[in-house]
């Protein structure tokens, strides 16, 4: 297995030669709003965190690319298991951005009440499944999704996002394990952002790749440029239309670089330095910006346009989510049982009575990531 990479443009954001997007004008604009909305909700949401006014973020700057190219992969009946640090998937799948952010305020209009932790989202319309913070649980699941849609022969395909460090954990052997063996429609979709919050790439693995994992499972391993959106998107269909023609899973590793903190909870400055590295100047964003400057789809005044829709969408999203009132107390009772059993309902009386008595929890106490 060779250490190349797929790509479809240049790090300067030439078009490569012989390499077509298969996109419209209208797809690869629609791509580039999703990738900068992406960056511009993470500034804000880590800007909020900072004053203290939503609890955690876990912010994805530079890895835009790997989100919204393999977003744009899929097809509405598809079912996909997101990581935590995807929020351009959701954007791309069509989550409204103020459903979002109401997470992070864990306000009475998130669609989990409050009780999912901020950033692991829940959207069953857009068929995006609520993210396990345990790393790599989610890879059995969605190699279990995968092997029912083949029995009931469902045109649907499963795909998986998790990084590098989800490859350490049993779930992704017994993931990859089984979807090979039954040729499950599964697109396994690894981020190498070459950090697992303090461990780098090198103490991860001693494989030469990621992708090469893959060959141990019987499946096709695909090393992507992770940091340029249309290779990415090429990668993914074609792992997603093997899948859906029944010819089984793919691995693909997307190689990024994760140019943050692993969450607002961590400072990197503790085990990486102020890493001058060289991925921090390889921005996707602008890279693919550049790309559509030189087929003359985008100009400056169309970015500057766009910079102030999206800023005024986002503010406007989290006016609304800081303003909204918390869930109500009983709303931790209910949608758990049809018929709340007696001991539920004695501790919800008991609640309702301490509530204002200073017998509750403390609401400002630390988050305890
Ligand atoms: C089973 C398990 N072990 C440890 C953790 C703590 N933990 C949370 S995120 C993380 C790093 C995961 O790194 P990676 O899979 O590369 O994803 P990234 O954060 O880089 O996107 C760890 C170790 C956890 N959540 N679950
Ligand atoms: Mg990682």
């Amino acid at each position: 297995m060779s250490q190349d990479l797929l790509q479809v443009i240049s790090e300067s954001g030439k078009a490569l030669k012989g390499k077509k997007p298969g996109l419209s004008a209208d797809e690869l604009v629609g791509m580039y709003r999703s990738m900068l909305q992406t960056r511009l909700l993470d500034e804000r949401m880590i800007n909020l965190q900072r004053q203290g006014r939503i609890g955690f973020y876990v912010p994805s700057t530079g890895e835009e690319a790997a989100q919204v190219g393999t977003a744009m992969a899929f097809e509405a009946q598809d079912w996909v298991y997101p990581s935590y640090r995807v929020p351009g998937l959701f954007l791309q799948r069509g989550v409204p951005i103020d459903k979002m952010v109401a997470n992070c305020f864990g306000n009475e209009a998130d669609l989990c009440l409050g009780r999912q932790m901020p950033v692991h989202y829940a959207f069953a319309e857009q068929h995006l499944v609520s993210i396990s913070s345990p790393i790599g649980t989610h890879i059995i699941q969605a190699a279990g999704t995968a092997m029912a849609q083949k029995l009931k022969g469902d045109d649907g395909i499963t795909a998986v996002m998790f990084g590098d460090g989800g490859t350490s954990s049993n779930d992704f052997h017994s993931g990859m394990n089984f979807a090979g063996v039954a040729r499950a429609p599964c697109v396994f979709l690894c981020t190498n952002n070459q950090w697992a919050i303090s461990v780098p790439q090198e103490k991860q693995t001693a494989s030469e790749t990621f992708a090469i994992k893959a060959a141990a499972y019987g499946m096709p391993g695909i090393r992507v440029d992770g940091n340029d959106v249309l290779a990415v998107y090429d990668a993914t269909k074609k792992a997603a239309e093997r899948a859906r023609a029944g010819d089984g899973p793919t691995l693909l590793e997307l190689l990024t670089y994760r140019r943050g903190p692993h969450s607002s909870s961590d400072d990197p400055t503790r085990y990486r330095g102020n890493q001058a590295d060289s991925w921090m100047a390889k921005d996707p964003i602008l890279r693919f910006r550049k790309y559509l400057e030189n087929q003359d789809l985008w100009s400056e005044a169309q970015e500057a346009e766009l910079q102030t829709e999206l800023k005024a969408e986002i503010n406007a999203a989290v006016k609304k989510g800081e303003s909204a009132p918390q869930p109500s107390l009983e709303t931790m009772f209910t949608d758990v049982f049809a018929n709340v059993p007696p001991f539920l309902r004695e501790q919800y009386e008991q609640l309702v009575r301490d509530e204002g008595t200073g017998h509750e929890p403390d609401p400002d106490a630390a988050f305890p990531l």
